[in-house]
């Protein structure tokens, strides 16, 4: 077979390669112009520059042309290539300048109307709402927010208000230290230290905040919340302690809700007691109380410990015991939440099922 009648001449090849080129550069721009949208104008360059585009498949025909031929070609393809690329960018540029245009002059979107379906509406945690109870409560006895930190000394937490080297709160075990010595708070007695420490008598504090212990079950958790309450004057007695406290249950728990003071032992107190509120659960009309399951049959449930300051913490805080009295009480915040609202597991306050949460 003659191979010159099956393939074509090395020239006419040239001249189709030219024709092709010269189409293309002639017709490219307009392509382009014609897209009015990104997908359109990418589809476009995909049909000119792609696998199967027009410039590729005149780039296939090269080898097929002489050396000089070739190189001429190859320099014209290549000028093309690089404009193509270059207008393509321009006008995917212009698209997305009108775009933009376009949005901006468009009428301007309302932030003032109200939305179509309402925002579900959220509301404070039930521990927040007994802590902001509690403190409201306390501030219109006279009592002032004194703040502290959570991350706190040996000698605030423990030392100062006389708890013995050995006491086991103080051990590894029982409490939560950092590798540098100092711990998380137990509790929120180490604001009686701080404001002692710091201003001289009378004083009317109550902290509320977080405190830490090792400590896991239904009733109690590693992380929760105490309310502190100390004042320091000059004859401050139990009998201001009690009315302090009867007040308190009176108002958040219910008007004719009992106290009750249990002698207890706490380092920093003397005498100290742990308080006692009539069940709010199982009250008769008369005041007297049926005993439930919440307050295990007994009629009372624990919501505190308390007692006078201790000398020792006073002196510890250079403020002289024979001059100065006071009281102190420790709270805790979910317990009173729990006995509020009659809640199983303290753990649940923690879970944030809004299945739970919603019932607030
Ligand atoms: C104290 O923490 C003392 N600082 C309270 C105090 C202050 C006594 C001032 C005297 C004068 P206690 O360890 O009993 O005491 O804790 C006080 C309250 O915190 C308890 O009555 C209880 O309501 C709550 N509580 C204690 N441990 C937990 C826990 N792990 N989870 C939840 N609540 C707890």
């Amino acid at each position: 077979m003659n191979a010159a009648m099956t393939e074509p001449a090395a020239g006419d090849v040239r001249t189709a390669l030219e024709r092709s080129i010269a189409v293309l550069r002639a017709t490219f721009r307009a392509r382009f112009e014609a897209a009015t949208a990104e997908p359109a104008l990418r589809e476009e360059k995909a049909r000119i520059l792609g696998k199967k585009g027009e410039l590729t498949a005149i780039l296939k025909q090269m080898p097929a042309l002489e050396a000089g031929a070739r190189r001429a070609a190859g320099e014209l393809v290549n000028t093309l290539k690089n404009e193509v690329e270059a207008v393509f960018e321009e006008r995917l540029r212009a698209l997305d300048r009108g775009e933009r245009d376009a949005e901006l002059s468009a009428p301007a979107f309302d932030i003032t109307l109200p939305g179509r379906e309402p925002a579900p509406l959220g509301h404070a945690h039930p521990i927040s709402i007994v802590r902001d109870e509690i403190v409201d409560i306390l501030v219109s006895l006279g009592f002032a927010v004194h703040d502290g930190p959570e991350v706190e000394t040996e000698e605030n937490n423990f030392t100062k208000l006389g708890f013995p080297p050995d006491h086991p709160a103080t051990d590894m075990q029982d409490s939560f230290w950092t590798t540098d010595g100092l711990l998380l708070r137990t509790h929120t007695s180490n604001i009686q230290v701080r404001a002692m420490s710091t201003h001289p008598p009378p004083m009317a504090y109550i902290a509320p905040g977080a405190v830490y212990r090792r400590d896991d079950d239904a009733t109690h958790s590693p992380m929760f919340h105490q309310i502190e309450c100390f004042l320091v004057d000059e004859h401050v007695s139990v009998a201001h302690l009690k009315g302090v406290l009867g007040t308190f249950a009176e108002r958040f728990f219910g008007a004719g809700t009992p106290i009750r003071l249990r002698p207890s032992y706490f380092p920093f107190v003397e005498p100290g007691a742990e308080v006692d509120v009539g069940c709010p659960f199982c009250r008769r009309a008369d005041g007297s109380r049926a005993g439930c399951s919440v307050c295990k049959r007994s009629g009372w449930i624990e919501i505190l410990g308390c007692g006078m300051i201790h000398p020792v913490v006073f002196e510890s805080c250079g403020i002289d015991p024979e001059k100065w009295s006071g009281f102190a009480f420790g709270m805790g915040v979910e317990r009173v939440a729990i006995v509020r609202y009659g809640i199983p597991d303290i753990r649940l306050l923690f879970e944030n099922d809004p299945r739970f949460l919603a019932q607030f």
